[in-house]
C-alpha cells in the first residue's frame, strides 16, 4: 500500500460497562496531543477511538440494568463521546462495535480466515474469565482468572478455533524483523518470552450468550469479542465494504502508524491481532505503543476498584489543559504514575499559572505599555550575550522536543520546553525591562526593544512546541501575540525569529487564573459526590437507564422527583427535587411523565430513627436503624455531611420501602431514605411533617 505522509493512530476502543474515567482520558489525550502535533507538521492525519459493545460481560451488564444491550451501550458510549467533545478530543472518527459497517466488516475477517484455512469447529472445555473475556489455563469450576483474580467460569461449547499455535514462528519473525513493533522494550521482551513459550488454538467463537457479531452461515455461534473489538482498527476505516470511498481510504491510512493501548492489553494487540492479520495475510499495525497505569490511591485506576477520578471535576474546576498537562508531564510515559488532586494544583500552579502564565503576560503587558501593543523589533547594536544565549537555548529546545516528543518522552519533552520558560524569565528579571523603560534615551529604548523581542520570541517558540498538549490555553496566548489561529501554524518551519515585522498584539489577558488551596478540597468533595451518586448505581449501569434504577436510588440522599411531595420540610427550596424520579421508576414513556400505576409502585412509609452512626472510612455515609412499626431495617444513606448520627435518633423520615436490598461499604441497606437535594452541591435535607405521624404510614 503506498501511503507516504500519512499518520493514523488509534486509542484502544472502551468498553460500555463502566463510565469513563481520567485513565481512559489518559490514553484519549496521549493520541490527541499525538495527533495534534502530525497535524501541525503537515502530515495527513487519521485519528480513531471509539466503544467496545459486544460481549458476555456487557450483555449481563445491560441485564443487570433492565434495559436490552444496545441501549445499554448507547447510554454509555454517548457519555464518552460527549467527554471526548467537552474535551476537544480531535478525533477524526468514532467507531462503534454495534454499527453495521463494524459487524459485515469483522464478518469479512471471519471469512478470510476460514477460507485461507485458519478457522476451524472444535470444542472447548475449560475456563473463562468473563470479567476479561480471556480463556485461561485455570483449573475447576471457579478457579482464580491469572490476570485479574476473579473467579472463572467453566466453559463447554463447540466453538470455532483460530490456528493461533500456527502463528508462533510467522509471530516469532516478525518481531525479529521489526524492533519497533512493540514499545517500549520491556513490552516487546515480554511478548517475545509468552509467544517463545508456545502458543494454543484460540476459540474465536461462543454460543452461550448471544450479544456478538453472528458467524456467517452459523449464527448460533457469536464471534469472539476480542476477534471483534480488535478488527476496529480497520473497519473503521473501510475494511469490509465495497464503497470504493471506503476501499480508498483503507489503502490510504492502513496499516495503522501507532495502537496506544494500556499495558493490559498488550497480549491482544501484540500476539492475536498480529497473528489475525497474518493469517488472513494483511499488513500489520507499524507499531503498538503501551504505557503505564494511572494510580490512584496506590493501586491502578479501575472502576472496579472503586478508586477513580472522573474527568469532568477537573474539567470544572481547572479546565482540560490543566489535566492534559499533568497527565503528560507527570506521569513517565510507559511508567505507571500516580494521580492526586495536590500534585495536579502543585503542578498548575508552579508551571502553567506561575512559570508560563507569568511569562506571557508581563511580556505581553510590557509591549502593551510600553510599545503600543506593536511588537519591537531587535537592534544589533543592543543585543547582548544574554539575547545570544536565550535564542540558541530556543533553537536547541525546538531539536530537543520534538525528539523526544517522537520517542514519545512527553514528560521529558515538557521538561525542556519549561528550562526555556525558566530560563527566559531568569532573563527578564536580569534585564530589568521596567528599569530600561525608565531611561529616556535612544540607546534604552533599544535596548528595551530587544529584551522584549527576546523574551516574545522564546514565548511563541514554546507556545507552538506546546500547543499540542495544551491546545486552548496556547491558542489564547497565539492570538493575544497577534498571530491568528495556531493551528495554522506549520512546526515543521518553526524556528527563532519569525514574528513578522509590525505584529500587533490581541487583546492581553491572564490564560491560567491560580487556583487556591480550597480547589483541592473542592475537587475532592465533588469527586465524593460523583462517587456516591455512582455507588447508587451498579458498575454495569448508565445513568437514566433500566428497570431496576429503584435500586440504584437505594442509597440516594435526594433522589430527583415530585417538587409537590407533600413531606417536604422547611429549610427546603420550592422545586429543590424528592424521591426517584420518574425516568427512573420503571417504563418511562420517554416523555418524563410516569403513570399513577408507576408511582403506586413505589412504597413510601414513615420510619423513625432508632439507630444512628457514622461508617468507617466513608465520610459521607451514616448507617441507620429505621423502625418501619413491623420491622426495623438498617439503612446505609450518604447524608453524614448534612446531620449529625446524634441528631437524627428519634426523628421519623420518610423511606423507600420496596427497593431490593443492596451492599454499600460492606454494609447492607434495605431501603431509601427521602430527602430533597438543595443547591449547588446537593446537599439533602430529609423529608418530615409538620404534623405527627404514626410510624409505619404509608405515603401515597
Ligand atoms: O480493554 N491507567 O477496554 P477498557 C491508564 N475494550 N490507562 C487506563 C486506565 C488506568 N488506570 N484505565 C483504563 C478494553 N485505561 C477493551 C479494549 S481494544 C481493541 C479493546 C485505558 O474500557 C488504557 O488505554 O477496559 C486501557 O488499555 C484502556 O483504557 C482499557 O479500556
Amino acid at each position: 500500500m503506498d501511503n507516504p505522509g500519512k499518520f493514523y493512530i488509534t486509542t484502544p476502543i472502551y468498553y460500555v460497562n463502566a463510565r469513563p474515567h481520567i485513565g481512559h482520558t489518559y490514553t484519549t489525550v496521549v493520541c490527541d496531543a499525538i495527533a495534534r502535533r502530525q497535524r501541525m507538521m503537515g502530515i495527513d492525519t487519521f485519528f480513531l477511538t471509539g466503544t467496545d459493545e459486544h460481549g458476555q460481560k456487557i450483555e449481563r451488564s445491560a441485564a443487570a440494568a433492565g434495559c436490552s444491550p444496545k441501549e445499554f451501550a448507547d447510554k454509555v458510549s454517548g457519555e464518552f463521546r460527549a467527554l471526548w467533545g467537552r474535551m476537544k478530543i480531535s478525533y477524526d472518527d468514532f467507531i462503534r462495535t454495534t454499527e453495521p459497517r463494524h459487524m459485515r466488516g469483522v464478518q469479512a475477517l471471519f471469512t478470510r480466515l476460514q477460507e485461507r484455512g485458519y478457522i476451524y469447529k472444535g470444542s472447548y472445555s475449560g475456563q473463562y474469565c468473563v470479567f476479561d473475556e480471556l480463556y485461561v489455563d485455570a483449573v475447576g469450576p471457579g478457579a482464580p482468572c491469572p490476570e485479574c483474580g476473579r473467579p472463572t467460569e467453566t466453559v463447554h461449547e463447540e466453538n470455532y478455533f483460530f490456528k493461533l499455535s500456527a502463528m508462533q514462528e510467522p509471530l516469532l519473525k516478525f518481531y525479529a524483523e521489526h524492533p519497533d513493533f512493540i514499545r517500549p522494550e520491556t513490552r516487546r521482551n515480554e511478548v517475545i518470552a509468552f509467544v517463545r513459550g508456545g502458543l494454543r488454538d484460540l476459540s474465536v467463537s461462543r454460543t452461550s450468550f448471544k450479544w456478538g457479531i453472528p458467524v456467517p452461515g452459523d449464527p448460533k455461534h457469536v464471534i469472539y469479542v476480542w476477534l471483534d473489538a480488535l478488527a476496529n482498527y480497520m473497519t473503521a476505516i473501510g475494511y469490509g465494504s465495497d464503497d470504493p470511498k471506503d476501499q480508498q481510504k483503507l489503502a490510504r491510512y492502513w496499516p495503522a502508524d501507532v495502537h496506544m493501548i494500556g499495558k493490559e492489553i498488550v497480549r491482544f494487540h501484540c500476539v492475536y491481532w498480529p497473528a489475525f492479520l497474518l493469517a488472513a495475510d494483511l499488513p500489520l499495525p507499524r507499531s503498538i505503543v503501551a504505557h503505564g497505569w494511572l494510580l490512584f490511591e496506590e493501586s491502578k485506576m479501575s472502576k472496579s476498584r472503586g478508586n477513580i477520578v472522573r474527568s469532568e471535576t477537573i474539567l470544572d474546576t481547572l479546565g482540560q489543559d490543566a489535566l492534559r498537562y499533568f497527565l503528560l508531564r507527570e506521569i513517565v510515559f510507559g511508567q505507571d504514575g500516580s494521580f492526586s488532586f495536590d500534585a495536579l494544583v502543585q503542578r498548575f500552579n508552579a508551571d502553567l499559572a506561575n512559570d508560563l502564565g507569568n511569562l506571557s503576560s508581563r511580556t505581553l503587558s510590557m509591549i502593551s505599555r510600553y510599545f503600543e501593543g506593536e511588537i519591537p523589533y531587535p537592534s544589533a547594536s543592543a543585543r547582548t550575550a544574554a539575547d545570544e544565549a536565550v535564542e540558541s537555548l530556543a533553537q536547541k529546545t525546538i531539536g530537543d522536543f520534538h525528539a523526544q516528543f517522537e520517542q514519545f518522552q512527553f514528560s521529558r519533552a515538557l521538561e525542556t520546553a519549561w528550562l526555556l520558560v525558566a530560563a527566559v524569565n531568569k532573563y527578564i528579571v536580569e534585564n530589568e525591562p521596567w528599569a530600561v523603560a525608565e531611561r529616556d534615551d535612544k540607546d534604552s529604548k533599544a535596548r528595551l526593544a530587544t529584551i522584549l523581542h527576546t523574551s516574545v520570541e522564546a514565548l511563541r517558540v514554546v507556545t507552538a512546541l506546546v500547543h499540542p498538549i495544551i491546545p486552548e490555553a496556547t491558542s489564547r496566548i497565539w492570538s493575544q501575540l497577534g498571530l491568528g489561529d495556531i493551528k495554522q501554524m506549520d512546526l515543521r518551519q518553526l524556528a527563532w525569529g519569525q514574528i513578522p515585522n509590525g505584529t500587533k498584539l490581541g487583546k492581553v489577558e491572564p490564560v491560567f487564573p491560580r487556583a487556591d488551596k480550597s480547589m483541592i478540597e473542592r475537587m475532592q468533595q465533588m469527586e465524593q459526590q460523583r462517587s456516591t451518586e455512582s455507588d447508587k448505581k451498579p458498575e454495569s449501569q448508565p445513568a437514566g437507564t433500566g428497570a431496576d434504577a429503584g435500586q440504584r436510588a437505594t442509597e440516594a440522599v435526594a433522589g430527583p422527583g415530585p417538587s409537590s411531595s407533600p413531606a417536604a420540610t422547611k429549610g427546603t427550596e420550592p422545586g429543590a427535587p424528592l424521591v426517584p424520579a420518574a425516568g427512573m421508576i420503571g417504563s418511562s414513556s420517554g416523555t418524563g411523565k410516569i403513570t399513577i400505576d408507576d408511582f403506586l409502585k413505589v412504597e413510601l412509609r414513615v420510619g423513625q430513627v432508632t439507630v444512628a452512626e457514622k461508617v468507617k472510612g466513608a465520610d459521607k455515609l451514616l448507617r441507620m436503624e429505621v423502625d418501619l412499626g413491623n420491622e426495623t431495617r438498617q439503612i446505609v444513606a450518604g447524608i453524614a455531611k448534612a446531620y449529625d448520627p446524634e441528631k437524627l435518633v428519634g426523628r421519623k423520615v420518610v423511606i423507600v420501602a420496596n427497593l431490593q436490598p443492596r451492599k454499600l461499604r460492606g454494609l447492607e441497606s434495605n431501603g431509601m431514605i427521602v430527602a430533597a437535594s438543595v443547591g449547588e452541591d446537593g446537599l439533602p435535607v430529609l423529608a418530615g411533617f409538620l404534623e405527627d405521624v404514626p410510624v409505619g404510614a404509608k405515603l401515597k
